[in-house]
């Protein structure tokens, strides 16, 4: 019988700490509630409710993720494109168990999904797996993605709607950011937090005034 192959997880990623995942939920959770209470929200709220004068609860809508992290590489165990040469680079090797301070920039807010947008450093993006802003986005975005900074897919998920999975805040980052460079942005709104736009059809982004950082380990996840 041949050696086994070593297993491959479900996907690489940095880990916020446990101290750390609260204070970052609790700092976004105060976003959410200050959200679904401002005029420009509620403007647009049949985005979220399908009807006009349906009021929201947005931390109800979202579900919490389990823990707190910034995949790299999903891997899928195996399944997915790239996971062994991903697994296999030194660079990957080496970070394991490591520590490492991760920037939020942005949160975003769409019907699917809440999200914190993340500043990768230049040594972060080593650990970023070539092509994997593009992976699984739609034909019509494709060349407004590869127009973006590499990297810019980096997120952590911080609740989806029900039924939706936390794949989908990478893809709706991916759109936000695309629609903002096109200069598509709608109202604007100034928050304590920092600098809210609106980009239709229910997608919000703030920009932070000041970054919140968060300390990580790099490591892998099989569940
Ligand atoms: P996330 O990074 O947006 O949170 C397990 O599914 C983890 O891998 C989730 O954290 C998920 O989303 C991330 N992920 C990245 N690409 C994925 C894909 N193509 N399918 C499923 N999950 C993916």
């Amino acid at each position: 019988t041949k050696p086994k192959e070593p297993e491959l997880p479900l996907f690489f990623g940095w880990f916020l700490l446990p101290e750390e995942q609260e204070r970052v939920k609790c700092a976004t959770m105060d976003f959410l509630k200050t959200l679904d209470t401002l005029e420009a929200f509620k403007g647009h709220i049949s985005e979220f409710t399908g009807e006009a004068d349906k009021e929201v609860d947005l931390e109800q809508y979202f579900q919490n993720p389990v823990h707190l992290h910034c995949t790299t590489k999903f891997c899928n165990y195996g399944k997915a494109e790239g996971a062994k040469e991903y697994a296999e680079l030194q660079v990957v090797k080496d970070s394991l168990t490591k520590s490492d301070e991760l920037s939020v920039t942005a949160l975003i807010v769409t019907p699917r999904v809440f999200g914190a947008r993340v500043a990768l450093t230049e040594t972060q993006l080593k650990l970023w797996p070539e092509g994997e802003d593009k992976v699984g986005v739609t034909p019509a975005l494709l060349p407004s993605v590869e127009a973006l900074p590499v990297g810019s897919r980096a997120h952590v998920t911080l609740g989806c709607a029900a039924g939706v999975e936390a794949v989908q805040t990478g893809l709706d980052l991916l759109e936000i950011l695309a629609l903002q460079k096109e200069g598509k942005e709608g109202t604007q709104v100034e928050m304590e937090l920092g600098t809210l736009t609106y980009l239709s059809e229910g997608r919000w982004f703030l920009a932070l005034r000041e970054p919140i950082t968060a300390d990580t380990t790099f490591s892998s996840f099989s569940d």
